[in-house]
C-alpha cells in the first residue's frame, strides 16, 4: 500500500521507455509513478479499439517492469470506480492522497494534453523529451530565420548530426543523401511480403481485450485478431523481424501496393516506436549496420534512416513550432464531410477498399496507401481538414497527433499551403495502376476519365487542378500537370469537370462511389 509519496511522477500511454528522462529526477525509495487509463485519452478521438487495446495493454505490463526494477507505481484501471476520467484528474485526485510536494512529468507529444495538465493549476515539473533526436528548442533554432522548411535540408542536418550514413570525410555514403528516386520499384507480379511476426495475447492482453470489447464496442475497427507486441522484448521481436527478412527489399518496394498484403516489406514498427517500446537512436544504428555488412543495399538503409531522423522529427518539430494554429488551417477552404466509406471500406474503388479495409482490420496501412489512396482521394474530393485529420488520429494504431495533424493536414491536404510540402501529393488513377495491383479487379476503369465506369481519382484530379489553378498553377513543381491541363481540348475539359462535378455531387449525396 503506497500511502505517501514526495514527489509523483505521471508516465504517459506513450511515453513507456525505460530511459524517459523523468525517471532521472526522481527517486524509486522516495517517489511514486503513476499511470492512469482515462475516459479522455480514450474517448478523446474514436480511436480504433486495437490502438486502445495496445496502448492499454502495454502501460500494464510497463508497470509491471517498473515495479521489477525497483520503483513505487500506482497504476489506475480504466473501470477503477474512484478512476476521475482524465489525467489532470488523476494527477490532482493522487498527489493530494499520497501528499507529494512536487509533480514531475516528461513533455506530451501532444499540445491537446499538455495544455490540459497545464490548465490545471498543478505545480508541474516537466523535463525533456530527450527520445526525441531534435528537441523542439534545437528544431525552433534550426527553422529561425528561414524562409521555407525544407525536409530536405532539415535531413541533411540531421544525418550530420547524427553521423548516420556518412564517409569519413563527412560526405553522404554512395555520394547522395536521399535516394527517394530508388524506393518506387512497382512490386513484381507475384512476389509477396515475409510471413508476419504476430505476438499472442497473455493473460494481461486478453483482460485488457475483453475490458475494450466492453467498452469501446461503439468504435470502429476490429478489435479480434489482435496481434501487436505490448512489451519491449516483443517489439524488438518485431524489429528483429524486419532486419531479417524485409529491409534489405524495403527500399525497392517502399511505395508499392498489393491486394492482400498489408505489410509487404513495411516494418510495422511504428506504434511501438511511438509508445516507447523502441528506441530510434538504436533502430538507426542497427540499420546502419546492417548495411556495413553488406546485408542491406544502401537504398533500404538510407530510405529508412530518412523516415526515422528525416520525415518523422521534421514533422514533430514543425507540430510543435506551430501548435496551436497550425491545426486550424485550411489553405483550400474545404468544407466537405468525410465519407461514410472511410468508416465502412464499402466503396466500388477496389484502392480504397483495400487499403480502408486493412485500416479497419489492422488498424495499419503503409505510407503510400495514406498518402496517394485514401489521402489522395481526400485531397481530391476536397474533404475539410479537420475531418480528414480526425479519421486518420482514430483508425491508425500509431497515430499521434504530433506525426499524425503535420502528416495529414500538411502533407496529404497542402491545408498548410505548403509549409510543409513544397506541392500537393495529387495524383490520378495512373499512379495508383503504376504502384500497385489494385486496378485489376476494379469496379472501375483506370484508362477511362470520364463516363460512369471511370475511376474517380482520374476526373477528381483534374477537377481538383481546376479549381485550384489559381492557387496552384505558379507552383514550378505544378507547371507539367498544368501544361497537360492546357493542352486539352475546350470540350474534354468541359467534360472532366462536368464528371468531377458529378462524383462531388454524389458524395454530397452521401452516396458511396
Ligand atoms: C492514446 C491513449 C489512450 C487511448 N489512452 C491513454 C490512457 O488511458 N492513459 C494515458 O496516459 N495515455 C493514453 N493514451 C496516450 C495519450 O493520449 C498520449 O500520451 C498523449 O496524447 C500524448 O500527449
Ligand atoms: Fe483505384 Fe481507380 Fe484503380 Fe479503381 S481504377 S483501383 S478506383 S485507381
Amino acid at each position: 500500500m503506497i500511502d505517501s509519496a514526495r514527489r509523483l511522477g505521471l508516465v504517459l500511454g506513450d511515453q513507456l521507455s525505460f530511459d524517459l528522462s523523468l525517471f532521472d529526477a526522481l527517486d524509486p525509495q522516495e517517489d511514486v509513478l503513476l499511470l492512469a487509463e482515462v475516459a479522455e485519452e480514450a474517448r478523446y478521438v474514436a480511436h480504433h479499439p486495437q490502438k486502445i487495446a495496445l496502448i492499454f495493454s502495454a502501460m500494464r505490463h510497463f508497470a509491471d517492469a517498473l515495479r521489477e526494477r525497483g520503483w513505487r507505481v500506482i497504476y489506475v484501471r480504466f473501470d477503477d470506480p474512484h478512476n476521475s476520467g482524465s489525467l489532470p484528474g488523476e494527477l490532482r485526485r493522487w498527489s493530494d492522497r499520497l501528499r507529494a510536494r512536487e509533480v514531475h512529468i516528461t513533455e506530451c507529444g501532444e499540445w491537446r494534453l499538455q495544455q490540459a495538465l497545464e490548465d490545471s493549476g498543478l505545480p508541474l515539473n516537466w523535463h525533456e523529451d530527450r527520445r526525441v533526436l531534435c528537441s523542439r528548442a534545437d528544431f525552433a533554432r534550426w527553422a529561425a530565420g528561414r524562409r521555407q522548411l525544407r525536409m530536405e535540408l532539415f535531413y541533411r542536418e540531421m544525418r550530420r548530426r547524427s553521423g548516420l550514413l556518412l564517409e569519413p570525410d563527412g560526405q553522404p555514403c554512395g555520394g547522395s543523401w536521399n535516394l527517394d528516386a530508388e524506393n518506387r520499384k512497382a512490386l513484381p507480379k507475384g512476389l509477396r511480403g515475409p510471413f508476419p511476426a504476430r505476438f499472442l495475447a497473455d493473460d494481461v492482453t486478453r483482460e485488457v481485450l475483453e475490458l475494450v470489447a466492453e467498452r469501446f464496442g461503439d468504435h470502429y475497427g476490429r478489435l479480434e485478431g489482435f496481434d501487436y507486441p505490448v512489451t519491449h522484448a516483443e517489439a524488438q521481436a518485431l524489429w528483429q523481424h524486419f532486419l531479417d527478412f524485409a529491409l534489405a527489399a524495403f527500399g525497392d518496394y517502399q511505395d508499392a501496393m498489393a491486394c492482400g498484403e498489408p505489410f509487404l516489406f513495411h516494418a510495422r514498427i511504428s506504434a511501438a516506436l511511438n509508445i516507447g517500446l523502441l528506441d530510434v537512436r538504436q533502430l538507426c544504428a542497427d540499420v546502419e549496420s546492417a548495411y556495413r555488412q553488406g546485408r542491406v543495399p544502401l537504398n533500404a538503409a538510407e530510405g529508412f534512416i530518412r523516415q526515422l531522423i528525416g520525415w518523422r522529427e521534421y514533422v514533430r518539430g514543425i507540430y510543435w513550432l506551430r501548435m496551436p494554429e497550425y491545426a486550424e488551417l485550411n489553405a483550400f477552404g474545404n468544407r466537405r464531410a468525410l465519407p461514410e466509406f472511410y468508416w465502412t471500406g464499402a466503396t466500388g474503388m477496389r484502392c480504397m477498399a483495400e487499403a480502408i479495409g486493412q485500416t479497419l482490420e489492422l488498424g495499419y496501412a503503409h505510407h503510400i496507401q495514406r498518402l496517394m489512396v485514401t489521402g489522395n482521394f481526400a485531397l481530391l474530393a476536397g474533404i475539410a481538414p479537420k475531418a480528414i485529420c480526425e479519421w486518420y488520429l482514430a483508425v491508425y494504431l500509431d497515430a499521434f497527433d504530433w506525426v499524425e495533424l503535420p502528416n495529414t493536414l500538411g502533407m496529404v491536404m497542402h491545408a498548410d499551403g505548403g509549409y510543409l510540402g513544397s506541392k500537393p501529393y495529387c495524383a490520378s488513377g495512373r499512379y495508383i495502376q503504376r504502384m500497385s495491383d489494385y486496378c485489376g479487379g476494379c469496379a472501375y476503369r483506370v484508362d477511362e476519365a470520364t463516363g460512369p465506369r471511370a475511376c474517380p481519382f482520374n476526373a477528381l484530379y483534374w477537377h481538383f487542378l481546376m479549381r485550384h489553378a489559381e492557387r496552384l498553377e505558379r507552383n514550378p513543381r505544378m507547371a507539367m500537370a498544368y501544361r497537360n491541363l492546357r493542352r486539352m481540348d475546350e470540350v474534354r475539359r468541359e467534360a472532366l469537370w462536368q464528371r468531377g462535378e458529378e462524383l462531388l455531387a454524389r458524395l454530397d449525396a452521401g452516396e458511396a462511389l
